[in-house]
């Protein structure tokens, strides 16, 4: 059964929507519809001299990239004409970023997560994650985006690899769409993901592995008895391969990161809603991923997302 492969996103988004408010899927459209705006800037990186560095530094204490900030103020200016999103906090930003006063939705955004590897031509890609405003009687605040990973309405990322594919899920199973560029809209290609029973890989940063407890580096050395090495220093990438393939990606916390490196709202949080609704489990080591509550806006945790009887062993490891 074809699993309507070929549907457009927009369709399928019309049929979802029955369990949706209009509100909801209004804000969606915008934030795919401003997806394909990064796209096309991120497929001719080589060419519309976007690639290299802006010699600013983001909050985060990072190297800005050109298409870092091209990225974040086209998906920031697209999010700005739908007046359902209250407001919209990004990696790039501080501060959140107020949006319409009567707007329903907070949007937050990692506009181009991977970005060290933008000149090497490395998969990247945008994550997002829609979240209800929790009270509209007074002008939103940063602490109304402070939610547990379980009140994210919608999630998901666009990769920019080679070819540009939407995984996302709008409340129940996860799907991707393949952008078509000749009809320049996203196709379902894969239907109602599912994470492999039977994982392939292993992902983390093994240079990291001095800075690492021992619990983490004897975990390590017993997953290279039994899974494949693969890292790619992007986390929409390597979670990508592992939801399709089957594995386990960890971002665990280290002497230089105590806190973990990636950070919760609009990296882990996204990421983990995705792999639960795909059959795969996310963790923070000490408690299932969705049920973390962040106390600020750009704050990290330690991060183990994938099959889920890898991250319950990886649970099992530190509650030892
Ligand atoms: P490291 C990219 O900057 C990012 O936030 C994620 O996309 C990726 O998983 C991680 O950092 C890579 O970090 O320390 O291995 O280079």
């Amino acid at each position: 059964m074809d699993q309507g492969r070929g549907t457009s996103f927009m369709e399928f988004l019309a049929r979802e929507q029955v369990g949706m408010s209009p509100g909801l899927s209004q804000v969606v459209s915008s934030i795919v519809a401003g997806c394909g705006l990064i796209h096309k800037q991120v497929n001719l990186a080589g060419l519309a001299d976007v690639l290299g560095v802006t010699g600013a530094t983001n909050v985060q204490g990072e190297t800005v990239q050109k298409l870092d900030a091209i990225s974040r103020d086209i998906i920031v200016r697209h999010c700005l004409t739908c007046d359902q999103i209250a407001a919209i906090a990004t990696e790039e930003d501080e501060q959140m970023i107020p949006g319409s006063t009567t707007g329903t939705y907070l949007v937050t955004l990692d506009p181009l997560d991977g970005s060290s590897n933008i000149d090497v031509n490395v998969g990247v890609g945008t994550i997002f994650s829609v979240w209800l405003r929790p009270l509209k009687s007074r002008p939103v605040q940063e602490t109304d985006f402070l939610q547990a990973g379980t009140e994210q309405l919608v999630a998901g990322y666009i990769i920019y690899g080679s070819s540009t594919m939407l995984v996302i899920t709008l409340g129940k199973g996860v799907n991707g769409f393949t952008f078509d560029p000749g009809a320049g809209l996203f196709l379902l290609s894969h239907p109602n993901i599912r994470i492999p029973d039977k994982p392939k890989y292993f992902s983390v940063n093994e240079g990291n592995w001095s800075r690492w407890a021992i619990q983490i580096q004897t975990l390590v050395s017993q997953l290279k008895d039994r899974l494949s090495a693969r890292y790619i220093g992007s986390l929409v990438a390597d979670f990508h391969r592992n939801l399709l393939k089957g594995g386990i990606f960890l971002y665990p916390a280290d002497t230089k990161s105590p806190g973990g490196k990636l950070r919760y709202l609009y990296e882990v949080a996204t990421m983990s809603l995705l792999a639960e609704r795909a059959g795969g489990r996310a963790s923070t080591g000490s408690l299932p991923a969705l049920q973390h509550r962040p106390t600020a806006l750009h704050e990290r945790v330690p991060f183990f997302v994938g099959n889920q009887d890898e991250v319950e062993q990886i649970e099992r490891t530190f509650a030892s």
